[in-house]
């Protein structure tokens, strides 16, 4: 069924779920007359149908979009998981058991992992977002308006995943408010500008002439709505893209929080240049949600929606049909490259799929995408969310058991043996000046290769990428991308920009996979001191590369860094480390697994600053250039390279390269800094067991551990099937 089938009055009035009756009563006529009208449509005076579409509009919009509550067992799951973190022992010494799991941090990741995706509502200004959002929850909690409105970014959420210590339906935030800490009472509490009712989201998140002072001050809104729909997702409403620069960068940021992706564009321009453009960097960053799973259509998280479908249906569906198809070859190469990430590729007829319509006035313009997007977020997305869980909990009691058996088995040898411990413990001390050497030269040569590779990736801009910029190889571009003069020049311009952007982003990805052995060896390195002693293994008693990553995920960013992490986050050896504070969150947000919905990613890793992608092509795409006569190719093709000139794209390229290798290096000696930290306070800690601790406490300190392996391995949690 297609969003296009005639819309018949029967249907309309049974999607709005009025009855016959009901029809009657609000048209003051007969039910026998409404069922006649339905059995002769074409009849059926033009006031009456106008009042009965009006009337199927208003009703359904009350209502909202209801798909039961899909995450009522994940919820009873995780409220047993809080209850079972009350019988915890109590967690071990933090000196010595450095990021040991403890049973808060398991209940705050099964949380945090247990969440329910967001659905972001992105596009141009005035097209419809909020109405939208609103019209899906039932409910007229977000102002919309006919000119620029929306303001802030609003996390909305059902009210009762609102904290206790949250009383009102909205707070709202002051600038450099952190979306992924809205649970933090004290983080929150520091960021509240205001707290009141929907009013005051009216008067802080908008653009109006009667904003109060400080509201240059706010930056989103912790919005709390008591609607089904919000019982499948959190929904972001976000500022239109294009009217203020402020705008822009509040859009921009919260990209990275999406699940789910709405992009709305009026049926009437449907997705003019500066949509492609926006489309282009949203989609590199959205979540695959699609990898490994072979039976899922592609693209199943996004939606793009032709709003205010007010044309006929003959008229919408060739409207869908040519921006798709144009939109399709525009988005190829992203496309391509998200094929690689899913291992099949996005086909025109895919990527069609994934085209709706939608008019709030009228049910059967969006049925078609109602009954998708419910479909999503009853079935599919917990059915993710729950097997991620699934697969992490045992991730967890796994790891888990091997670390405190790690730690009983030493601790068991010490008690047997403290001679022997002793020995080996002055081997391990014996050994420090040669592994400082070791460890010296292996810095040195990583440092070196960091440097290396800043300089080839500035060569590679200049002796490479420039060849891509020039008006030969541009001209040849546009004669095999475009017959259409005028999409040439609207989209030629942002086509090169990206294409170079890509070109650049697999060439710093090949360099930073290439790093990833040298990492692992240097970390080999502090994993194998003093393991090789024949007596009594002491050595390191901590999870190197869950420190390393630990102090990658405090630095954030991390350029080739953030490729190691992905590359180590897929195999089982960060263990416990999942537990540390922010390492989830930074994994997620390199796309290395992005919260619920995994998607290993180095691409996202490395697609660096939307900002630059949306910036430069937005300059390009607002300059329209008048083409007359014959080879007008060459002619656009000589403003393009003149724009880019102007705008130092190449230098823009060559900075933003520079500045991932420095960050690269930063990263890198952070990660070192906070290992070599750890290896010293381990060894002080060894010394401490091997020299002073006594026999009782070394025995409390065995009990406390299996103690520790016991409720980890004793998790009650029911896997799915
Ligand atoms: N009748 C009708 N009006 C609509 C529909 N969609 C949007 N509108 C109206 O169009 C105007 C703009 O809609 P908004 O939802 O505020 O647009 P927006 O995309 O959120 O805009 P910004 O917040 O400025 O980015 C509002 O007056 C809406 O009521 C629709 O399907 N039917
Ligand atoms: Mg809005």
């Amino acid at each position: 069924m297609t969003a296009f089938e005639s819309c018949n009055l029967a249907k309309m009035r049974a999607d709005a779920k009025i009855s016959q009756e009901g029809m009657a009563t609000h048209l003051g006529i007969s039910q026998s007359q409404v069922s006649r009208y339905e059995q002769d449509p074409d009849n059926t005076p033009l006031g009456v149908v106008k009042a009965w579409v009006k009337y199927c509009g208003d009703i359904s919009t009350k209502q909202g979009l209801e798909y039961g509550a899909p995450y009522r067992d994940i919820s009873t799951q995780i409220k047993l998981m809080s209850d079972y973190a009350e019988t915890a022992p109590a967690p071990l010494d933090d000196a010595l058991f450095k990021g040991a799991p403890t049973a808060a941090s398991f209940v705050r990741e099964v949380r945090n992992l247990g969440r329910k995706p967001r659905v972001a509502a992105c596009g141009r200004f005035d097209q419809g977002k909020s109405r939208l959002a609103n019209t899906l929850m039932g409910s007229d909690a977000l102002p919309t308006a006919f000119q620029p409105a929306t303001a802030i970014i609003s996390l909305i959420r059902h009210v009762s995943d609102r904290p206790s210590w949250i009383k009102e339906d909205v707070w709202i935030m002051r600038k450099g408010f952190d979306m992924k800490q809205a649970s933090d009472e004290q983080y929150c509490n520091d960021y509240k500008i205001v707290a009141g009712s929907f009013d005051t989201l009216k008067k802080y998140g908008t653009h109006n002439d009667n904003q109060p002072a400080d509201a240059d001050q706010c930056f989103a809104a912790l919005v709390y709505v008591d609607s089904p729909f919000l019982l499948g997702c959190d929904l972001l409403d976000l500022p239109g893209y294009g009217h203020s620069h402020d705008d822009h960068t509040k859009a921009e940021l919260a990209h990275s929080l999406a699940d789910v992706l709405i992009y709305a564009s009026a049926a009437q321009g449907f997705m003019d240049q500066q949509d492609l453009q926006f489309a282009n960097a949203l989609l590199k960053q959205l979540p695959t949600i699609e990898t490994n799973d072979d039976i899922l259509p592609v693209l199943r998280n996004v939606y793009f929606v032709a709003t205010m479908a007010r044309q006929d249906h003959a008229d919408l569906e060739d409207i869908i049909t040519k921006a798709s198809s144009r939109a399709y070859t525009h988005l190829l190469e992203g496309l391509q490259v998200r094929g690689e990430l899913i291992g099949r590729p996005v086909s025109q007829t895919d990527f069609r799929a994934r085209f709706f319509t939608y008019l709030v006035d009228d049910p059967s313009r969006r049925k078609a995408f109602e009954e998708d997007l419910a479909d999503l977020l009853s079935k599919v997305c917990p059915v993710k969310v729950r097997s991620r869980l699934d697969g992490w909990v045992v991730e967890l009691k796994n790891s888990t058991k091997a670390y405190c058996d790690g730690w009983t088995a030493r601790l068991a040898e010490l008690l047997e043996s403290r001679d022997r411990a002793q020995g080996s413990l002055e081997m391990l001390e014996r050994a420090e000046p040669l592994r400082h050497r070791r460890i010296g030269s292996k810095t040195e040569r990583i440092l070196s290769i960091i440097a290396l590779n800043k300089s080839a990736s500035t060569e590679y801009v200049k002796a490479d990428l420039s060849n891509l910029v020039t008006l030969d190889y541009v001209e040849k571009r546009i004669r095999e991308r475009y017959e259409d003069k005028k999409d040439a020049q609207q989209l030629a311009g942002s086509y090169l920009i990206d294409h170079v952007q890509n070109t650049l982003n697999s060439f710093l990805a090949e360099r930073a996979q290439e790093l990833v052995p040298d990492i692992n060896d240097i970390l080999a390195d502090y994993q194998a001191a003093g393991t090789s002693a024949d007596d009594v293994e002491l050595g390191t008693l901590f999870n190197v590369k869950g420190v390393f990553l630990g102090a990658l995920a405090a630095t954030g960013t991390g350029g080739a860094m953030a490729a190691w992490a992905a590359a180590t986050a897929d195999s089982e050896e960060v263990g416990p480390a999942l537990l540390l504070p922010g390492v989830a969150n930074y994994l997620a947000g390199i796309g290395a697994t992005a919260g619920m919905m995994s998607a290993t990613s180095l691409i996202a890793a490395l697609a660096g600053p939307i900002a630059l992608a949306i910036g430069l092509a937005a300059l390009l795409g607002v300059a329209t250039y008048s083409l007359f006569g014959p080879s007008w190719q060459s002619r656009l093709a000589k403003k393009i390279c003149a724009a880019l000139k102007e705008q130092h794209f190449l230098e823009t390229l060559t900075n933003y390269s520079e500045k991932y290798w420095d960050d690269t290096r930063h990263s890198f000696q952070k990660g070192l800094a906070a290992t070599e930290a750890a290896f010293q306070e381990n060894l002080t800690n060894l010394r401490k067991l091997v020299n002073t601790t006594s026999h009782e406490d070394m025995t409390a300190m065995i009990s406390k551990v299996e103690a520790t392996r016991d409720f980890f391995g004793g998790i009650p949690w029911r896997q799915r099937n």
